[in-house]
């Protein structure tokens, strides 16, 4: 028993990092699909979160709402119970290596992978006037973030795996030519990790992008608007509660309602046997209001307390600057750089 204590204790915890995109309000998506995870995960290991903000300027930002949209993610995360006691939780352009490490990775990257992303196609064809080099080089940035902290793991959704791909490959190509210098990290697939649909196209996710309000749900919705939106949410015109094909608006609904409640689609359907589906947006509205009610009562809280958050994310950033400049220094030093 001593023994496993010991172990556990001498055994070193797996790092994790992981980043959001300031990019718009915090959804249930974001919310059930990944901060859920995240913070769990903190129990476990050594966490390192960052608000990816240099990613964001990407998509061409409203100066004002961009600065609202960072403080507001910020108080969101702590709200969720990101915990800077337990974690790294800081601001991703006040640690200056992401955008160093970043440019020395863009040369040790082709074109011709780029190119082959599909969020940069996807990006580039929905902002047409805008296909800037920020938003080609995207991966390369995200990969600086990951491997400047030697990485073990990093928990991403189906969109990102691609970038995470590319991530493991720039950093066996630049091991392979200098030596062992970066962690080559593992994809994490949370095994309850929701994907959570619009609420207005259930055959898309759910975005915080997404120019219909309606389509989405905010952790900052207050009772009222979530019932709403639920009320409003597509369905089918069969109103039967059962998991089927081409039944998405209510597969979705069952999968939010079965996140939350912990029940199996089985016991849901049992549960609502013979009623229709507004008593079903009902129960779903109500449970989505119950779980989210502590989370925006601490947003309230953290979104007007600047400084307790500043105290936060300096603290954090001071500490990742340090951790990521000796992974700077030491790929540099490869590189054949000059260090002062
Ligand atoms: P944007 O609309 O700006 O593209 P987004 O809402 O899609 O943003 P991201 O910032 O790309 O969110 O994603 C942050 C994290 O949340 C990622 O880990 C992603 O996999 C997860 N996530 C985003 N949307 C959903 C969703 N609808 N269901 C489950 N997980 C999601
Ligand atoms: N591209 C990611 C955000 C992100 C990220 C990262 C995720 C930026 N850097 C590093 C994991 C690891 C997104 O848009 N979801």
């Amino acid at each position: 028993m001593e023994n496993t204590q010991n172990n556990e204790k001498t055994e070193k915890k797996k790092i994790v990092f992981s980043a959001i995109q300031p990019s718009g309000t915090i959804t249930l998506g974001n919310y059930l699909g990944a901060l859920k995870n995240w913070v769990i995960m903190q129990e476990e290991f050594n966490c390192i979160f960052a608000l990816a903000d240099l990613h964001t300027i990407t998509v061409r930002q409203e100066p004002a709402a961009f600065r609202k949209n960072v403080a507001e993610a910020y108080a969101s995360l702590l709200a969720c119970g990101i915990d800077p006691e337990k974690s790294l939780f800081f601001i991703q352009s006040h640690v200056t290596t992401h955008a160093q490490l970043a440019w020395l990775l863009n040369c040790y990257t082709q074109f011709g992978e780029l190119s082959r992303m599909t969020q940069f196609k996807d990006k580039s064809a929905k902002h047409a006037d805008n296909v800037n080099a920020g938003l080609f080089t995207y991966p390369s940035l995200m990969a600086a973030d990951i491997l400047l902290y030697q990485a073990d793991m990093v928990p991403v959704g189906a969109d990102q795996k691609q970038h995470l791909e590319l991530t493991r490959n720039i950093a066996e190509r630049f091991n392979g030519l200098y030596g062992n210098t970066f962690k080559v990290p593992e994809p994490y697939i949370p095994k309850n990790g929701a994907r959570v649909m619009s609420l207005q196209d259930p055959t898309k996710k759910m975005s915080k992008s997404d120019e219909n309000v309606n389509g989405f749900i905010t952790l900052m919705d207050n009772p009222d608007v979530i019932m709403k939106k639920f009320k409003r949410a597509v369905t089918d015109s069969e109103a039967r509660v059962a998991y089927g094909e081409g039944k998405d608006g209510i597969n979705n609904l069952m999968s939010i309602y079965s996140t939350i409640t912990g029940k199996t689609f089985e016991e849901i359907e049992n549960e609502f046997d013979g009623k229709g589906y507004g008593d079903f947006k009902t129960a779903v509205g109500e449970a989505v209001v119950e779980e989210l009610r502590p989370v925006r009562e601490r947003f309230e809280r953290y979104i007007s307390d600047k400084a307790y958050m500043k105290e936060c994310y300096t603290k954090s950033a001071e500490i990742a600057q340090k951790f990521s400049q000796r992974t700077l220094d030491k790929a540099m030093r490869k590189v054949g750089f000059v260090l002062k």
